[in-house]
């Protein structure tokens, strides 16, 4: 593109920036402004969502530290990850090589966009000097009870041939496939080390309410996951069916109580089933007998799929509050990790129970009506019951067909049946699961653990850490499987052979605390020095895409807990403001490699500057919305850097010194107005805005001296503060015109501007200009005026003083009078 040369001009206050140490954060600084990015995976390739999201977190880092504040503004690599592992395979390489590669790229990108980090900082999950943290973390967790291990069924992706977490797997036409390469996710039972993020899960969940700096959004997903439910459990005895086990001779077995959860115990007298859960233990011990529940179990039962199925057992479930007997089926929508793994079926009040009633022609009851408009408690009248026949009625009400409890309100019926009912107990329930770490990699942190034949699964002692990971060997399975040296060694407490574990942990596990990290990156005695954390900590300005809101928040969140709880960290939470930035569309779409329709970032520099790129998408849209790249909206940004350049370089050769003070003191106004309603924007990361306005303080000026002999102070004082306006967005090119005007020192470290403007005020009376000028429109026409000079003078955007001066200056004085009450006005 044509104008100033941006590649000469970047690189050189890029270096100059660099040997002035300008973005470091000094180790003595008490309690620095902490703007964070969420490290990225290091993919080889900055694509425009990083760009995105790095500028947004840089321009307030710049603005913060322009407005007097010390800035921790780091950066780093979350380098661990399956990605780097298939293509050292692919390439013949091995991951290490492969991801340092990557991470010496993108940082060469990183730099090139101006983005003022503190480097001194930086930190690379696969480095053992971070990644022995986690396994420090691993030993502190499992001393503090918060580690198990247990057999599990988990998600496996026979292609990647590695466990999937929930969240690493998605839902594509009812299929369940692996986020990585969409093969659909088969089950498997191992043995699998967790962290015990339930026992958190009330603060975790309670906690939100306090995320006031959060997108209402994100809190309502964390809210979501957690998923607690204040319910009852209810106690059922189950036994056989009269006459059900004659044919064979076996004798009955005996099968207990089994415990229900509900949260509609105020539902209980319209139970007319029972259900278990496909992998619950009766349902196994069934299944021995009985070829129908077999084959359901084994073949046809499907969690995912849309329909409610099951096969009915020869089973009763007794009813603890009607002592009725129940049928009691096997059920593919009965979920074996949630309540108990039984549940009673009430087809009138609840929709999956009654398409599954309506499918195994079990009856279906109404025992809850809706509150009637002019309902009485106290009446002892009783509303009709509802038609439930052809659907449910799932709301709350007063209850119907229900005994004693007949003309209760729901949330009462529930108490009292909870308090009344033998075994019945209060219950709360979470959608939350522990989290289960072990993944079966390579390149990932090895789980410091070492499984002797004697003592079971032992620690590694911290004097040991870290277990490093063995050379990279190129198989189809876990490396860690197949380096049998690296497998063998001595268990640490009884001094005996063992082997060690060959899983490695979750990548997430690297990112729930590497925000600690940053703040003594190089310490190495601790993951983190605990004071300056206390000094440091929270986060202040977290920004990061949406799709980490859930999973990475939550826990981020958990290790800041249990660090508050055991490691003497003084804050319970991690982020005091999170933005979740929107994404760069073309034409409306996600960019994506197999879509082709990827903007590159370098290509945009090179062609542009970084300026102009960074300027363009902060100008785009608030930073929360998704908008569309436009290589028209990059063009008309990267003119308008040119224009400024031009008005600084033409300022600086004429030196223009005018004598207009109507004017003069018109233009003082909009800079301080400016500054004023800027200044605001930047504090809400409202970049958009921000650089609107400077954009527009730009237009006023070019009138300014388009149309009139400027007064040079003024003139000056408006680019000056245009140039540290748009320092924070376009550091760069401001940088050098800060320089050509004669400004000392870096703007990126100048004082922000300050401007004693009120908003409301010069909101105001830009108002008020606005509708004087279609007025003095009006006027000039009906007072003939006729220098087409003049008449442009006075209706040119903004000049509303001016256009007075013509119209009094005109041939009806006293009709403009008239008209306007021109004197007040003046
Ligand atoms: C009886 C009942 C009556 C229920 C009614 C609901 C409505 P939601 O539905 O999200 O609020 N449940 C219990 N254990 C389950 C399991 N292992 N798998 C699947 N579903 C299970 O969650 C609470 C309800 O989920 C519980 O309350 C139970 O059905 C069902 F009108 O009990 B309810
Ligand atoms: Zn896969």
């Amino acid at each position: 593109a044509d104008g100033y040369d941006h590649e000469t001009v970047e690189r050189r206050w890029q270096e100059a920036w660099a040997d002035a140490d300008v973005y470091r954060t000094p180790d003595d600084a008490t309690d620095p402004a902490y703007v964070l990015g969420m490290y990225p995976y290091p993919s080889g390739e900055l694509h425009m969502g990083h760009v995105r999201n790095y500028t947004i977190t840089d321009a307030y880092a710049r603005y913060l530290r322009m407005s007097g504040e010390e800035v921790l503004h780091p950066m780093g690599w979350d380098a661990f990850g399956l990605p780097a592992e298939n293509a050292a395979k692919e390439r013949d390489t091995n991951p290490r090589e492969w991801t340092e590669e990557c991470i010496a790229r993108m940082k060469g990108q990183m730099e090139s966009m101006g983005f003022g980090y503190d480097w001194e900082r930086e930190i690379t999950t696969c480095e053992p000097d971070y990644f022995r943290w986690n396994q420090w973390l691993f030993s502190r967790f499992h001393e503090e009870g918060l580690v198990s291990r247990r057999d599990a069924e988990v998600n496996w992706c026979p292609s990647c041939e590695t466990v999937l977490a929930d969240e690493q797997v998605e839902l594509e036409d009812g299929v369940e496939i692996c986020w990585r390469c969409d093969t659909p996710v088969t089950q498997r039972e191992l043995s699998q080390w967790f962290l015990e993020i339930t026992r958190y899960a009330d603060e975790l969940l309670d906690a939100i309410d306090g995320l006031e700096g959060w997108p209402d959004p994100v809190r309502g997903m964390q809210r979501n996951w957690i998923g607690r439910q204040y319910g009852t459990r209810l106690p059922f005895e189950i036994g056989e069916a009269p006459g059900a086990s004659d044919e064979d001779d076996t004798g009955s077995t005996e099968y207990g109580t089994v415990e229900a959860f509900t949260t509609r115990a105020d539902t209980v007298f319209g139970a007319t089933f029972f259900a278990l859960a496909p992998d619950h233990p009766i349902s196994e011990t069934v299944a021995e007998d009985d070829p129908e529940v077999r084959r359901f179990v084994e073949e046809e039962a499907d969690p995912e799929g849309d329909e409610p199925n099951g096969v009915r057992t020869d089973l009763t479930a007794t009813n603890p509050v009607t002592g009725e007997e129940l049928p009691v089926f096997v059920a593919d929508f009965v979920l074996s990790d949630v309540g108990t793994g039984a549940l009673m079926g009430v087809p009138g009040h609840d929709d999956r129970d009654h398409a599954f009633a309506e499918k195994r022609d079990v009856p279906i009851e109404p025992v809850v009506a809706p509150v009637p408009d002019d309902w009485n408690p106290d009446s002892g009248t009783v509303p009709d019951a509802p038609d439930v026949s052809e659907s449910a009625f799932t709301d709350d009400g007063v209850l119907v067909n229900s005994e004693e409890y007949i003309g209760l309100e729901s949330e009462a019926a529930r108490e009292r049946i909870t308090a009344d009912t033998e075994g019945a107990e209060e219950a709360t329930q979470y959608r939350l699961r522990d989290w289960g770490i072990s993944r079966q990699r390579y390149w990932g942190t090895p789980i410091p653990v070492v499984h002797c034949e004697s003592c079971g699964p032992v620690m590694v002692p911290d004097e040991d850490l870290p277990v490093e990971l063995p050379e990279f060997v190129n198989t189809t399975g876990n490396p860690l499987d197949a380096a049998e040296e690296w497998k063998e060694t001595t268990c640490p407490d009884c001094g005996a052979e063992a082997e060690r574990e060959t899983d490695t942990m979750d990548t997430f596990v690297d990112s729930s605390w590497y925000f600690l990290r940053y703040v003594s990156p190089d310490i190495e005695s601790a993951p983190f020095d605990v004071e300056r954390a206390n000094d440091w900590m929270p986060v202040d300005q977290y920004v990061g895409g949406i799709e980490h809101a859930v999973m990475h928040l939550l826990y981020s969140r958990f290790f800041t807990k249990v660090l508050a709880d055991h490691e003497g960290l003084e804050h319970r939470e991690p982020f005091t403001d999170y933005l979740a930035q929107g994404m760069v569309l073309l034409d409306g779409s996600k960019m994506s490699k197999s879509k082709g329709n990827v903007v590159s970032p370098q290509e945009i520099v090179a062609e542009y500057g970084a300026d102009t790129a960074r300027l363009f998408m902060m100008q785009a849209a608030q930073p929360e919305r998704d908008f569309d790249w436009s290589e028209e909206g990059v063009r008309s940004t990267h003119a308008f850097l040119n224009r400024l350049r031009g008005m600084v370089e033409s300022f600086v050769e004429d030196d223009p010194d005018g004598d207009d003070d109507a004017v003069a003191s018109y233009v003082e106004s909009e800079i301080a107005a400016t500054v004023a309603i800027a200044t605001e924007e930047y504090e809400e990361l409202t970049f958009n805005r921000a650089t609107r306005e400077a954009q527009d303080l730009v237009r006023t000026l070019r009138q300014y001296a388009d149309y009139t002999e400027p007064h040079a102070e003024t003139y000056e004082r408006g680019l000056a503060a245009v140039v540290r306006l748009l320092a924070p967005v376009a550091p760069h090119l401001t940088e050098e015109l800060h320089d050509e005007l004669g400004g000392e020192g870096f703007v990126a470290e100048a004082d922000w501007p300050d401007s004693d403007a009120d908003r409301e005020h010069a909101e105001h009376r830009r108002r008020l200009v606005e509708n004087t000028r279609g007025d003095v429109r009006d006027i000039i026409e009906v007072a003939g005026i006729d220098d087409p000079e003049r008449i442009e003078l006075a209706v040119a955007p903004d000049w509303t003083y001016r256009a007075l001066e013509v119209a009094l200056e005109s041939e009806s004085p006293n009709l403009i009078g008239d008209l306007m009450g021109v004197e007040e006005i003046r």
